[in-house]
């Protein structure tokens, strides 16, 4: 016995991935449904070996269905995540809409897995922004054995993060500067993209920040701790997919490099690749497609008493977005539902 199971955003980067990791993973589905807005009615989509047609989102209904898989934007979640929760069928929405509301769960199973129960309030559970998901994945094993007292954290995140308009205008710059032409591509990032850097994702606040930086600092305090400063500067980068980030911290106490080596070993979800030798660690283009945050670079800071610097990496698609959402959907099936 599984699981009647909808992906709605079936066509998008996130929920071809979160049908290819639903199959990939065996999920227990007993029934899929793939939903998609009425201009992609009938675009055909892969689940393992089966060809889906997609259905329309805005006529169907959610009876009877057990969980529901979100990865459309906030304003198009806002009008059918809760058509779905008050039909019985449980939302998990990649989208930010819901992330910051006490009464909705945010998850990352490997980080606070009991935060599921919570799900009944509102029937629908939140996938945090991808920056921040491989991130606490790292923090969490570190903060239950010395106590984190505060983060500074660079991200260097992928175009992919921005949907496919973002591989597209990558694509056609690095193209344009080789061979240049007259059509100018459609610009989605505020400066050139290609062979640059753009300190600037989602929109500026008053307080300098950018929503992305926010994003992260609010997000890690709900997940793992409020107590934790966090501080944050994300940063654009020409990689196709994979976001990196390198990561400052200092504990109440000390934490030798070798113990932390060894405990981020023996974490879920995380592989440790750390030698201190030409290509001793992991870059984007080697975690497009796994299932891990990877872990290199682990070293004492010596500018303080307790601190350690790290190099995180994560394919922003599988862990930042999609994978986290089909495991929070093997915690509630676990857990909750416990079916299949
Ligand atoms: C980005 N984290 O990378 C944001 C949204 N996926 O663009």
């Amino acid at each position: 016995m599984g699981y009647r199971v909808a992906v709605v955003g079936a066509t998008g980067n996130v929920g071809r991935e979160m049908l290819n990791i639903l199959a990939e993973r065996q999920f227990p589905v007993d029934e899929i449904v793939v939903l998609a807005s009425r201009r992609s009615l009938g675009s055909e989509v892969s689940f393992g070996e089966r060809t889906l047609k997609t259905t329309d989102l805005d006529t169907f209904d959610f009876t009877g269905w057990d969980m529901a898989l979100f990865a459309i934007g906030s304003d198009a979640t806002k009008i059918y995540a809760p058509k779905a929760a008050a039909a019985g069928c449980v939302v998990i929405d990649n989208s930010s809409l819901y992330r910051y509301d006490p009464d909705i769960p945010l998850i990352v199973p490997e980080v606070n897995p009991q935060a599921v129960h919570g799900y009944a309030k509102k029937n629908i559970i939140a996938n945090p922004n991808c920056s921040t998901a491989q991130m606490v994945v790292a923090l969490k094993p570190l903060h239950d054995r010395a106590t984190i007292k505060r983060v500074v954290v660079s991200t260097y995140q992928s175009v992919s993060g921005s949907g496919t308009k973002g591989i597209d205008e990558l694509w056609d710059q690095t193209k344009s500067i080789y061979n240049p032409t007259d059509n100018k591509p459609p610009r989605t990032f505020t400066k050139q993209i290609a062979f640059n850097v753009i300190p600037h994702i989602d929109v500026f606040l008053d307080s300098g920040e950018t929503k992305e930086e926010w994003k992260m600092v609010a997000e890690t305090k709900k997940i793992i701790d409020t107590k934790i400063k966090v501080t944050a500067t994300c940063v654009r980068v020409p990689v196709f997919v994979g976001h990196s980030e390198a990561i400052n911290i200092e504990f109440e106490d000390f934490l030798d490099e070798d113990e932390a080596r060894d405990i981020l070993r023996e974490s879920p979800g995380i592989m440790v690749i750390d030698k201190r030798e030409d290509g001793g660690y992991v870059t984007p283009v080697e975690c497009v497609g796994d299932f891990a945050t990877f872990i290199s670079r682990i070293r004492q800071d010596s500018t303080i008493d307790n601190g350690l610097n790290l190099w995180c990496v994560s394919d922003n698609l599988r862990k930042g977005a999609a994978l986290n959402a089909v495991q929070i959907a093997e915690l509630l099936g676990r857990e909750v539902l416990k079916k299949g």
